[in-house]
């Protein structure tokens, strides 16, 4: 059985979207994995098919019902689906490739995108969501975040990638910032390629490597190589 990915969205007709093209499609054609976008909105009972609600509480927006949520996922959850639940909302613990990993090692995954200001906060306790954020920024729903979760963990999926792509895999996994790249040719409008790499010295050129992915990162994401001291959760 290979990788099931199911989407409850409001919005089904945006997937498979980039999904669809480039190595993660051709794995979706290869059946390598699969992908499958719902109506949240065909679990709605009244006439008006009815989500949402105004807020307890008062305030602005609109939020999703705990009801027809639970009854989204029971339909695309058949009894002994064990696939993990991801709610993607910017109140989630940022996504890492450490629970990349995790997700592509297991059966898939169900994604619940939420709309409107929010979803009923007891219908993602009731399911044991996992909520899960993409930055700290703020999209217009959790569809672009999903396809970001779902690319990042189909890349990972045995056979949609070459070999290159998983070798630089690894090199996140240490989880330091990439050394910058160069190609031909060397001298480009009088901008030298750093020496070393031409060198031919394999021992140099790894060292020099090494050097400028501890100086990007120092520079850039201090909080990767010294969590402890930004309060954050351990590198992926
Ligand atoms: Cl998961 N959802 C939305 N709406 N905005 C986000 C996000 C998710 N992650 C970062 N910003």
């Amino acid at each position: 059985m290979s990788w099931r990915a199911t989407v409850l969205t409001l919005f089904p007709e945006m997937f498979p979207g980039p999904l669809g093209g480039s190595l993660a499609g051709r794995g979706l054609e290869r059946g390598l994995w699969s992908l499958e976008a719902r109506n949240i909105r065909d679990a709605a009972t009244d006439r008006h098919r009815t989500v949402d609600d105004t807020p307890f509480g008062g305030g602005a927006g609109m939020v999703m019902r705990p009801d027809v949520v639970d009854a989204a996922v029971a339909a695309a959850m058949p009894e002994g689906d064990t696939r993990p639940l991801v709610f993607l909302t910017p109140r989630g613990t940022p996504l890492r490739q450490s629970l990349v990993r995790d997700l592509v090692a297991g059966p898939g995954v169900v994604l619940l995108c939420g709309r409107y200001e929010g979803v009923d906060q007891r219908v993602v306790e009731a399911r044991g969501m996992i909520e899960v954020s993409v930055g700290d920024y703020v999209l217009s729903g959790g569809e672009l975040a999903a396809m970001v979760l779902l690319d990042s963990c189909v890349r990972l999926i045995p056979g949609v990638m070459g070999a290159s792509e998983s070798a630089e895999e690894e090199s996140f996994s240490d989880g330091l910032l990439e050394y910058p790249h160069y190609t031909r040719p060397a001298d480009w409008r009088g901008l030298r390629v750093p020496e070393v790499l031409l060198s031919g010295h394999h021992g140099q050129v790894a060292a020099w490597r090494r050097a400028q992915a501890e100086a990007v990162t120092r520079a850039r994401r201090p909080d990767l190589l010294s969590p402890q001291l930004h309060g954050a959760a351990q590198p992926a």
